[in-house]
């Protein structure tokens, strides 16, 4: 009963908002400017979106798709904590955003401004409007470094703030990690959601094993100063980089969230989180060095749209990747509400299920195939280690590999640094790679998971 009432009210949005579609055009007084249309329109041309336009665009045919994308440049962000740690390039891990879009699709270069799924359009920078008949947003997660107060000023004052969320930053750390000599290094993880929650400490691992090789080590304090309340969320890996943590004589400060950096003193101001000790407290600690993972948030451009839930993200079902009220509109990514690590390993988990569903519903039928929460983080703890976390919506492991991944691996940190990148590249961009679902059942024959 309750499927077959889902079922009708899918329809009926889908109906909906395809008769606003086809209304919209004569009821706009914007119809007098040349308008497109589109049969996929696709928001946002980094991971989720360049994968949905390279599985749909061949298969629709040239004109059919289009990519709002503003930048030149596409990035490969998990290389970010190796270019950090001076293992690869910023330009390793670039490609021009041509190249990566598929020849099929109109590449509309400019920024999506507002959405308006009840007529079926997005306007764009330039007042565009464009029309769409199915809406994929991919538009990812929003840095806000401004959140914090000296920033992103203080970026410029001192050459030991770094931070390798930005390409602004990012090349700014390995030459930090050459020049420390003694004092504090803080590494810090913010009191929102962020993109690839390992990546704070990622950083931190490569930079202690590099004070070591320098000898600068015993002049080191090095601090993850956190607002969580935990290392990280699911508890065998936690379990692990608390292992780790303890043996590279780390500190580990629970509930604090940066707040102020002052880089004239030296000094960063971090709010006591803990309700124990008192709300509002603030605590004044000396930094030498100190990489900032920023708060971060939905897109602007999204909150203020009616894609969103309270949290400002795209409000889709978690395990189709529909939107709960626009059936005609997906999410993908980091940009959605879905509750999973946002990461790209997680969009190649997603990637095959929206792949399924969209194609379903552009047929008139409903949505079958469940994303299961899939994500993954490569834990890096040094320069040729890693702990490949892999796990589901329930935070329960699911891992690749018929090996315990909960241990620090030569093995996995390879994978990270030479598979993943050209896995990437090659297979997960192109439309090809659809998550390790199937390697794993292969790898674990016979075993039980
Ligand atoms: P993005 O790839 O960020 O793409 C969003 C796109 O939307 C961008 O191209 C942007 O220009 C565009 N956009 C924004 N606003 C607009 C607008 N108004 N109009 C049109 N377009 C817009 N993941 C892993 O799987 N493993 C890792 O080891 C890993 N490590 C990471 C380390 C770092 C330092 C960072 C920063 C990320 C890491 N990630 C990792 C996370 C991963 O990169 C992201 O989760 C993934 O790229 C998300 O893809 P997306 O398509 O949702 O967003
Ligand atoms: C993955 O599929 C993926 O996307 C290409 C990543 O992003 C870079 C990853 O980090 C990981 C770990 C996976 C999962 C793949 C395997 C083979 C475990």
């Amino acid at each position: 009963m309750a499927a077959a009432g889902k079922l009708f009210s899918g329809r009926f949005q889908l109906l909906k908002s395809l008769n606003h579609h086809s209304s919209a055009k004569f009821s706009t007084g914007r119809h007098l400017c040349a308008q497109k249309s589109y049969e996929l329109l696709i928001v946002g041309g980094g991971t989720g979106g360049t994968v949905i336009a390279n599985k749909f665009a061949p298969k629709l045919g040239s004109g059919k798709v289009a990519v709002i994308e503003p930048s030149d440049t596409h990035y490969y962000q998990p290389m970010w904590t190796l270019v950090g740690g001076g293992i690869k390039t910023l330009e390793d891990s670039s490609r021009p955003t041509k190249n990566v879009l598929p020849k099929q699709c109109d590449w509309i270069k400019q920024k999506a401004a507002s959405f308006d799924p009840h007529k079926c359009t997005v306007t764009t920078d330039n007042g565009d409007e464009i029309k769409y008949q199915y809406l994929v947003v991919a538009m990812g997660i929003q840095l806000n470094y401004n959140k914090i107060k000296g920033l992103p000023e203080a970026f410029d004052e001192d050459p030991m703030l770094t931070s390798n969320y930005s390409t602004d930053y990012v090349t700014k750390t390995y030459k930090a990690l050459n020049e420390f000599q003694a004092g504090n290094a803080i590494f810090t993880f913010p009191n929102t959601p962020i993109k690839c929650a390992g990546a704070p400490q990622k950083i931190m691992y490569l930079a202690e094993e590099r004070f070591r090789q320098r000898g600068v080590r015993d002049k080191a304090t090095v601090m993850f100063n956190t607002s969580l309340g935990v290392i990280f969320g699911v508890k065998k890996y936690a379990d692990a980089l608390l292992k780790v943590i303890e043996k590279r004589d780390i500190k580990v400060n629970y509930k604090k969230n940066l707040i102020e950096v002052r880089p004239g003193k030296k000094e960063a101001v971090f709010e006591n989180l803990d309700s124990t000790t008192g709300l509002g407290e603030t605590q004044t600690v000396q930094y030498s060095f100190m990489h900032i993972t920023p708060p971060m948030s939905a897109p602007d451009v999204l909150r203020n749209s009616p894609l969103v839930d309270q949290s400002g993200f795209v409000n889709v079902n978690k395990n189709t990747l529909q939107h709960v009220e626009f059936s005609n509109v997906f999410g993908i990514g980091d940009c959605t509400n879905v509750p999973t690590s946002k990461t790209a390993a997680a969009i190649s988990g997603q990637c095959g299920v929206l792949r399924k569903n969209l194609w379903e519903v552009m047929q008139g039928r409903e949505p079958e195939k469940e994303y299961n929460g899939y994500t993954s983080c490569p834990l890096i703890t040094g320069y040729k280690s890693c702990i490949l976390a892999e796990f589901d919506f329930a935070g329960n492991p699911l891992e690749t590999f018929p090996i315990n991944q909960g241990v620090e691996r030569r093995s996995m940190f390879h994978m990270k640094k030479d598979v993943m990148p050209q896995m990437y590249w090659k297979f997960l961009l192109n439309g090809y790679w659809e998550g390790p679902d199937i390697p794993r059942k292969i790898m674990h024959l016979g075993l039980s998971q």
